[in-house]
């Protein structure tokens, strides 16, 4: 067996059952062994930012890692935006870069480029291959680097030569993967720290992992012990949500609103979150988002198991309960010109039981989160590491993942435009997404960020920086060029008759929605 197909042969037998690739030269014996070792689906991307944002879905849904196949430095350097939104949101993925042969590189051939240098800010682990007969071994580090708490890309470059060249035949095993469980003394101290904070002066900051149903269950019953206050970070990697949970305020976006947020509070408790800071640091504006004088502590890290930790913290508190279902009547269809409001409104009125949302809408769609709690039960994925582009192409993974549920993306026209070409990947593989793009011609985030700066009227270069007309970008040509059937609203009623069309029917759809 060669170098290529004992790596495939490793990645089947540790359980990877995808790759998103866009393959070069320096990759085609990789691509050969995909057809002669079963097992692998084999997804093509047809830009680098639509694979690493795929494989950020997939392993968002999984918890297991995808495989990405990058083409040397210039592959992976297109992939590295969604790749750090995938570092910043945990999500295991092990990428394997194609390179020139061992023996070729010094020769300094025209793609030849520092790629070690590239994968370091984005990877938990990374290793160039040395020889054929040990790709195997390699591999399933790889495989274990990505899964350890709290998760991210491992990136192996794979020469060409050690693809070709004979590897025998052994899988090698994989690696243990440690699970940090939080100790007694640590729970106990937490309950202490409680208990000195009784009631609202408590904010419980649930991130990472711990937004999954055990964690929220938990935290709902360390509340109804003590009275604390539920939080959850501004932009989770994946939040469960739905009446079936409880509902979590999350950390408001611009630094004033986060101040005033945990103003009321003597003490912060990160379960999983980093502690919050500021997006961005505006002139006289705080970093940390924590007030001068309230403490911040920490109940597990995001290298720990912060699921069971709110676990043995609700047990140590003696609360049994379990939370209660609190149905509400479900919102009534919105109606009238499109804006924020109705669009998110409509959004939940359509929302289908089991639907993944990805949430990419910046400002139109900003209230669908305080909303859509009363949606049927459903998968949040926000963009914890700000790179626009990823909605898309996370859609692509999340669908791949989970191909019984509905993908609703949430999309930025402007947003939407870094990696576009994730449609025609929709299409081309049948996927259940219905991409809402919030159609306002603008970078309108970057307009309110202007007018923040103090710039009340921009110049003509400003507005021409901001704004996506003249012309304007058609959605639907765009949507129907790469294999995707669009229509365009703008009203209420017109989108949420197509959002119940399209969440009805089998494969991708777009709607245009053209904000007032
Ligand atoms: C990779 C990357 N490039 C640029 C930016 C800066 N940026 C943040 S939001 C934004 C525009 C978003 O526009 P759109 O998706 O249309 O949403 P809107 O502001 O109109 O609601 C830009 C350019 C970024 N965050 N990430
Ligand atoms: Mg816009």
């Amino acid at each position: 067996m060669n170098g290529a197909e004992i790596l495939v042969r490793t990645a089947t037998a540790h359980g990877i059952e995808v790759c998103f690739t866009n393959p070069g030269t320096t990759e085609m014996h990789l691509v050969a062994a995909l057809d002669s070792q079963p097992g692998v689906r084999a997804v093509l991307g047809l830009f680098e930012g639509v694979v690493t944002g795929a494989a950020d879905g997939y392993g968002r849904m999984t918890g297991q890692p995808a495989m990405t196949l990058l083409h040397l430095g210039p592959g992976f350097a297109n992939g590295i935006a969604n790749l750090h939104n995938a570092r910043r949101a945990a999500t295991p993925i092990v990428n394997l870069i194609g390179h020139h042969a061992t023996w070729h590189r010094n020769f300094d051939p025209p793609l030849e480029s520092q790629v070690e240098l590239l994968a370091a800010p984005v990877s938990v682990w990374q290793r160039t291959c040395a020889h054929a007969t040990q790709v195997s071994r390699d591999l399933s580090e790889a495989i274990a680097a990505s899964l350890r708490l709290p998760g991210g890309s491992a990136t192996l470059v794979v020469p060409a030569d050690c693809q070709w060249d004979e590897a025998g035949e052994n899988v090698a095993p994989l690696p243990p993967i440690p699970v940090a469980r939080i100790s007694g003394d640590r729970v106990e101290l937490a309950r202490e720290l409680l208990a000195r904070h009784p009631g609202e002066r408590t904010v419980l900051l649930l991130g990472g992992r711990a937004l999954g149903e055990e964690g929220l269950l938990a935290a709902a019953r360390i509340a109804a012990a003590t009275g604390c206050r539920l939080a959850s970070e501004s932009f989770p990697a994946r939040l469960e949500r739905g009446q079936h949970l409880p509902a979590l305020q999350r950390v408001p976006y611009f630094p004033e609103q986060a101040l005033a947020f945990f103003g009321g509070a003597s003490q912060v408790v990160l379960a999983g979150a980093r502690e919050p800071v500021a997006f961005f640091g505006y002139r006289n504006g705080p970093s940390r988002l924590v007030p001068e004088g309230v403490a911040v502590e920490v109940l597990a890290g995001r290298d720990e198991d912060a699921t069971a930790a709110l676990e043995d913290l609700a047990e140590a508190l003696g609360e049994p309960s379990r939370f209660e279902h609190r149905p509400a009547a479900p919102p009534a269809p919105p109606r009238g010109a499109l804006d924020a409001a109705n669009i998110a409104a409509a959004v939940v009125a359509a929302q289908p039981e089991g639907a993944i949302v990805v949430d990419e809408g910046i400002t139109g769609i900003g209230p669908y989160y305080e909303v859509s709690h009363h949606a049927p039960a459903h998968t949040y994925l926000a963009l914890p590491g700000g790179a626009i582009g990823f909605g898309l192409p996370c859609s692509v993974g999340a669908a791949i993942a989970c191909p019984d549920r509905k993908v609703i993306v949430l999309e930025g026209d402007g947003s939407g435009l870094y990696t576009a070409q994730a449609l025609w990947t929709q299409a081309r593989e049948g996927l259940d997404v219905v991409n809402v793009v919030l159609r306002n011609d603008v970078y309108r985030i970057l307009q309110i960020e202007l007018h923040r700066a103090g710039v009340s009227r921009p110049g003509p270069q400003s507005l021409g920086l901001t704004e996506l007309s003249k012309p304007s970008i058609d959605w639907v040509s765009l949507a129907q060029g790469f294999g995707v059937p669009a229509r365009s609203v703008s009203t209420a009623e017109a989108l949420h008759a197509e959002l119940a069309r399209a969440v009805a029917e089998p494969g991708p759809a777009l709607i245009e929605a053209r904000i007032a």
